[in-house]
């Protein structure tokens, strides 16, 4: 069977479930009331484990496997650390350093020290703490992974601005920014315009620039079932994914056993030819007439200068910029001129371009050209990452605090809070390398592994003072991102928190978790780590907290009693303990045309595409990107099944820029990127890809990014990078 998902997901779960230590164990853990791990299609909570918005059951998928499995491992023990100085860490690879083991116990990289050493929990919170009230508040910088608890974020949050600093950001700057910038700057809100319920009733969706099929396995279903209706799937990608062609559903007898159609149209434009092409389908549809004049004048902004762009933009330009044939241009404006109710659905293809903003606001011009926002069954729907990526931005994480937070925070608690703009992760880590900063926290996540530019990225985090570590598992930026002083403190995950903590999907729909028994010693829950750092902070320093009890927020629900007077659309949370009731986040999907902008108007906005032709005949446009069996910067699997390779040293390439290149399948080659230098990559035949494109696997190909971000959002160009190939011979030469 060569399309995705069926019997080998059902294969590796058993798998799994032995590595688990046995298939009763793995499934209790699944079915348990937690938020699932992973992506943010969001799953669980008092529901139980593996059910949907919509009550779907089972929704399992292989990555929500393996975040459960690495939690379930044991711990690493207390003589690792004399046995792994940090030139060994440093020699493991991301799954060995993941399959090390939990971590159990605070460990600290003293200064001029090759090995971390567990310390105690006193002896940690207290340095932290002296060095915190040592430190001018600007020269810190708080990172958050999207895994952590909307208690947890807002919390710290909070925490960072009493010290004293607005350098608060999330890894959404290295992800799903430019949608959030794009969509405020059409509707208002930041964030879906639709529900779960929406996409079963859409008759077309949009897949722009994203590879559900191994990222986000559990919308499949929903595109399955939009065929199923005798509906329209059209996928955008420069790369024909296999699993967007024809995917098993696990959980559908008859799609396991037969295979489901999913692209009806699979369009392949040039890396960033989006803009181009979306353009392209917008002058078709003035062409048939198909824009809806009446929605357009009724309830958007911008219609004329829209239009009179359109006009002057030339067919032989789209085309050139998209690298998309005109006849296909005109088959998707057909499709969608006949849909009722469109969905546009959107990922990394679309926001990791330094034209990212620019392209979520085509794909929305698109979508309001037609009136498919601001009604049931159709709208606006970028397919977030990590699980509560979305909650603990909504919460507060982020670098200046939204106006409404910041006035409720200070009328209600009588604080007065930093009014700076506070900086992106980006402008946290220059400022870093230029020793404009001396400490740095991280809740989760990888800084260093998921940064662009890695060489600069070990250098700007080795120039703090001190870095602070609050991990479940160990990864590649404890041995890279070391600073003279590093802490790295072991934290409970989701489904072992003591209390229960609360995460938001990317529909806007905030699930309960209930936490459970701790399956080692040794971790803390992260809201009493940042409790403890920060009380022992604010009471060094003599800080005025206003009105805030510090006491009532030892409990996450002191702390969501806080969110719900604070945050708007929260105000549901206020009862969350008492009824367990989960609930969808008030003003941020929109069923009438009446949107979040101050005149209620959606605004369209100009754009002009960029040219995608690279003059240098030894350069190739390339885009990195992730296989099914990694979870970010985690890769818990050496082949990519979906795609047919069996390592991840290769640059994937079509064959007909292999003989360009004078290569053939399996040549080994030095790929030069602006940033850095890979060597003995395997150039590899695929042809899925659109002649004139590459593509690489992150985090690997890190090491080749530069640092360029969209200006608006200030998201990386990870998809973006031109890359020059040489062999020996030809270097030589
Ligand atoms: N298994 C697994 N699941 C995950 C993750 C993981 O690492 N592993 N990560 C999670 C996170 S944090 C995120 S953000 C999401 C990411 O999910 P995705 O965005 O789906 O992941 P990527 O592999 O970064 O990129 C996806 C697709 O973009 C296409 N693409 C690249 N450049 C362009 C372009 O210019 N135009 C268009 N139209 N397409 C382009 C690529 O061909 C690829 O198919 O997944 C989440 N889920
Ligand atoms: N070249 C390139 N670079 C990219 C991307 C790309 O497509 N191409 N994608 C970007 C994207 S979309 C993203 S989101 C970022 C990823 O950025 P990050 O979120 O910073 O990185 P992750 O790899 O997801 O972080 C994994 C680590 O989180 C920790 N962890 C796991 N669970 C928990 C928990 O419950 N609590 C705590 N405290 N820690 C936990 C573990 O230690 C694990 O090693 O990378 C970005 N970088
Ligand atoms: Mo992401």
């Amino acid at each position: 069977m060569n399309y995705g998902g069926g019997w080998p997901a059902v294969a590796y779960t058993l798998r799994k479930a032995v590595e688990a230590g046995g298939v009763r164990k793995l499934w209790r853990a699944m079915r348990s009331r937690n938020t699932c791990k992973t992506c943010a299609v969001g799953m669980g909570g008092q529901s139980g484990g593996m059910v949907n918005e919509a009550g779907h059951f089972p929704e399992v998928c292989k990555k929500s496997l393996q975040a459960m499995v690495a939690d379930m491992q044991a711990a690493i023990p207390d003589d690792f650390w004399k046995r792994h100085p940090v030139s060994r860490l440093k020699s493991l690879t991301p799954r060995e350093l993941e399959q090390c083991g939990r971590l159990v116990a605070p460990v600290r990289l003293r200064k001029g020290a090759n090995n971390y050493e567990p310390v105690t929990w006193q002896e940690a919170l207290d340095s932290i703490a002296d060095t915190l009230a040592a430190t001018p508040a600007d020269e810190s910088f708080w990172y958050f992974s999207g895994r952590s608890s909307n208690e947890a974020g807002f919390l710290l949050q909070l925490f960072a601005r009493l010290y004293g600093t607005n350098n608060v950001n999330n890894c959404s700057y290295y992800c799903h920014q430019a949608s959030g910038v794009g969509l405020s700057s059409v509707t208002g809100s930041g964030t879906a315009t639709v529900v779960l319920d929406d996409l079963e009733k859409a008759d077309l969706v949009f897949l722009i620039g994203g590879n559900p099929a191994s990222n986000h396995p559990r919308l499949m279903r929903s595109l399955m079932e939009v065929r199923r209706r005798g509906g329209n799937v059209i996928v955008v990608n420069p790369i024909r994914e296999t699993g967007l062609e024809r995917f098993a559903v696990p959980s559908d007898p008859r799609s396991l056993f037969f295979g489901s159609d999913i692209a009806s149209l699979f369009v392949q434009p040039d890396i960033g030819g989006d803009l181009a092409f979306l353009y392209g389908v917008m002058k078709r549809l003035v062409e048939i007439e198909a824009a809806d004049k009446a929605f357009l004048n009724a309830n958007c902004t911008g219609w004329e200068e829209l239009s009179g762009a359109l006009a002057s933009m030339s067919w032989d330009d789209i085309i050139r910029r998209s690298g998309v044939a005109r006849q296909e241009i005109v088959r998707v404006a057909d499709l969608y001129a006949s849909s009722d109710r469109a969905i546009f659905a959107w990922t990394m293809g679309i926001t990791h371009h330094r034209h990212g903003v620019e392209n979520v606001q085509a794909i929305a011009n698109l979508a309001l050209m037609r009136g498919m926002v601001g009604a049931p069954g159709c709208g606006l729907m970028p397919i977030r990452g990590h699980s509560n990526v979305q909650g603990v931005g909504s919460v507060g994480v982020t670098p200046r605090l939204k106006g409404a937070i910041l006035k409720n925070l200070e009328t209600q608690y009588g604080l007065k809070l930093p009014e700076t703009e506070g900086m992106d992760t980006m402008a946290c880590m220059e400022a870093a390398a230029e020793g404009r900063l001396s400490f740095g926290f991280c809740l989760g996540g990888n800084l260093y592994g998921s940064n662009p530019d890695l060489t600069f990225a070990s250098r700007a985090l080795g120039s703090l003072g001190t870095m602070v570590y609050v991990s479940t598992t160990l990864n590649t930026g404890h041995a890279y991102g070391t600073a003279h002083d590093t802490f790295i403190l072991p934290v409970l995950a989701r489904d072992e928190e003591p209390q229960p903590t609360t995460q938001e999907s990317m529909f806007n729909f905030v699930r309960m978790s209930d936490g459970g028994a701790a399956r080692l010693v040794g971790p803390r829950s992260e809201v009493e780590v940042i409790g403890e750092i920060a009380s022992r902070t604010l009471a060094r320093l003599a800080l005025q907290t206003g009105d805030i009890s510090w006491e009532s927020l030892r409990d996450t629900a002191g702390i969501r009693q806080m969110i719900a007077s604070i945050v708007p659309g929260f105000g549901d949370m206020k009862d969350i303990d008492n009824t367990r009731r989960e609930f969808q986040i008030d003003g941020r999907t929109f069923h009438a045309p009446r949107f979040a902008t101050t005149d209620g108007r959606a605004r369209l906005h100009v754009h002009t595409p960029p040219l995608r032709e690279i003059v240098d005949d030894s350069l190739i446009r390339m885009m990195t990107i992730r296989s099914e069996g990694q979870f970010n910067t985690v890769v818990y699997e050496e082949a990519d099944a979906y795609r047919g390779v069996s390592t991840r040293d290769v640059i994937l390439m079509h064959p007909l820029d292999l003989l360009r290149f004078n290569l053939v399948d399996g040549d080994r080659v030095t790929v030069r990127g602006p940033a850095g230098v890979l060597k003995r990559i395997r150039a590899t035949a695929f042809d899925r890809i659109k002649a004139g494109n590459a593509a690489m696997y992150y985090p690997e190909a890190n090491i080749l990014v530069d640092r360029t971000v969209d200006p608006q959002s200030r998201t990386p160009a990870f998809k973006d990078v031109v890359v020059s190939i040489s062999t020996p011979a030809t270097a030589s030469a």
